[in-house]
């Protein structure tokens, strides 16, 4: 142990007593590994704080004596970054306990939440405020308002609503030396110079740890009409997405890929999960109208619509739910996906974007480089095709030895992502980059703005102290 540690450790328990202050190994265990068990870290104590000034105490105390500090919600991340790592000097800083719902103001159409609140709570308040918040993740049930602002969350809503970013009315954040930025006013209107806030979103908690935030919100849906249309490529798929925009008077809030074999894990994998339609097709899409007010008729706008594309060959097939169960049975296809990949054995992923009218050619691309030389993996390319966001994903074709697969994975990684660049797109569209991109946000982000994040870095957080190693490497 560091030598200085038994004096840090008396000062974090004077701040948060003792209780606040985990250093028993098995405490500490379920902070020390990400989701995925990429990583497994050490660390000195993980902390509790309760309160925003707690934070900004040991923030304090951590920076003077230039201890890292690992922010951590639900650990929910795909890339690590909340993970310590493995000297054991830093503290782990869980936001757990700072989970109050501050208040639900219904006429401004804003709630306050606390970061460590879970995102399906939030979801809750709203709704019982006659209000509805739109974020909407697989792990809602476990992942945190402050991870989903830290890591500029997406999910299945982001084509109507946009990403965290665009849910977000004020921030509280406590600075590395413990200041705190107060900003909760919720104004939909504040033009008073640089935006220092929207600096945190998406910063995967390097420049200072969210305490709390005013999140918008919005009308609640009062009807829905969900159907999974199958079509023969992804571009009939992103011609599908324009033509329902138009006629349904834009009301498309979900449009997710889906590939065939994504049908057939899901139904092997997941209990209950059933193909929904009588034949197989090459692609899907899970599209869904959404409208806030009941007497639209969206059932009717869809079924005119795929309809239509039926007759001219444009959609080969559409199964539309006819009640919510069978909306329900259609999402759990979409939503366990990543489940049913992982029940199939080992993976690999790109959490990849490019300009949706780009994604034909892309996937077109990509994976005629595949089969060419990755020849004991599959391709399982599915998301949120409206965002112009995949998931493209390999797992082992079947019989292939996991070894030789997984020994392919940088080369993989290189190929798909050399040809995201040379598309103008991303290779992090939703998951951040915590420590599993950080070389790869080196190598693709231009030199103008690798060098702005290091002076945005140095000026938030001069000794680096906050999630260090994470998005920037140590300079
Ligand atoms: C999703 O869209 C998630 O289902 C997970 O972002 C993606 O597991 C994945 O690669
Ligand atoms: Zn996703």
């Amino acid at each position: 142990m560091n030598p200085a540690a038994p004096e840090l450790l008396a000062g974090l328990r004077a701040i948060l007593g003792a209780e606040g202050v985990l250093t028993d190994a098995a405490d500490c265990a379920p902070y020390l590994a990400d989701h995925r068990r990429l990583y497994q870290g050490r660390a000195l104590a993980v902390l509790l704080p309760r309160s925003p000034g707690e934070v900004s105490q040991l923030l304090a105390l951590c920076n003077a004596r230039r201890v890292g500090v690992v922010p951590h919600g639900g650990n929910t991340s795909y890339c690590g970054g909340a993970t310590p790592d493995e000297s054991g000097r830093q503290v782990v800083l869980s936001l757990r306990r700072l989970n109050r719902l501050r208040s639900v103001n219904a006429a401004n159409y804003s709630l306050t939440a606390e970061a460590g609140c879970v995102l399906a709570q939030v979801q809750r308040a709203a709704d019982e405020a006659g209000r509805f918040f739109p974020l909407s993740l697989g792990s809602e049930g476990s992942c945190q308002i402050g991870g989903n602002l830290s890591t500029n969350a997406g999910g299945t809503a982001v084509l109507r609503y946009g990403m965290m970013r665009d849910l977000v009315l004020g921030l509280e954040v406590v600075l590395a030396d413990g200041r705190v930025l107060e900003g909760l006013s919720g104004l939909r209107k504040d033009n008073t110079g640089y935006d220092i806030r929207s600096l945190f979103l998406g910063a995967e908690g390097t420049l200072g740890v969210i305490t709390a935030a005013n999140l918008k919100l919005f009308p609640q849906l009062h009807s829905h009409a969900t159907a999974l249309a199958a079509v023969a490529d992804v571009r009939a798929a992103v011609m599908l997405l324009g033509r329902l925009r138009d006629a349904s008077g834009d009301r498309v809030s979900s449009f997710e890929l889906i590939p065939r074999i994504a049908i057939e894990l899901t139904t092997r994998h997941i209990e209950g999960v059933r193909d929904p339609l009588e034949r197989p097709y090459p692609w899907y899409v899970l599209c869904e109208l959404s409208s806030s007010s009941a007497t639209e008729g969206l059932d009717a706008v869809l079924e005119a619509a795929l309809g239509a594309a039926l007759g001219e060959g444009a959609v080969l097939d559409a199964a539309v739910a006819r009640n919510e169960r069978e909306r329900a049975a259609l999402w759990r296809v979409r939503e366990n996906i990543p489940e049913a990949q992982r029940r199939e054995g080992v993976g690999l992923k790109h959490d990849i974007s490019v300009a949706v009218a780009a994604l034909p050619d892309f996937v077109a691309r990509a994976a005629q480089w595949l089969s060419g030389n990755v020849p004991e993996g599959r391709l399982i390319a599915y998301g949120h095709v409206g965002d112009g966001s995949l998931h493209f994903n390999l797992s082992a074709a079947p019989g292939a030895a996991p070894e030789p697969f997984l020994a392919r994975a940088d080369a993989v990684r290189r190929a798909v992502h050399d040809l995201v660049h040379e598309f103008g797109g991303s290779f992090s569209a939703e998951h951040g980059i915590g420590r599993l991109k950080v070389g790869e946000l080196e190598r693709y982000a231009s030199p103008v703005e690798l060098a702005l994040m290091r002076a945005v870095k140095r000026a938030f957080d001069p000794h680096g102290i906050m999630n260090p190693g994470k998005v920037l490497r140590e300079e």
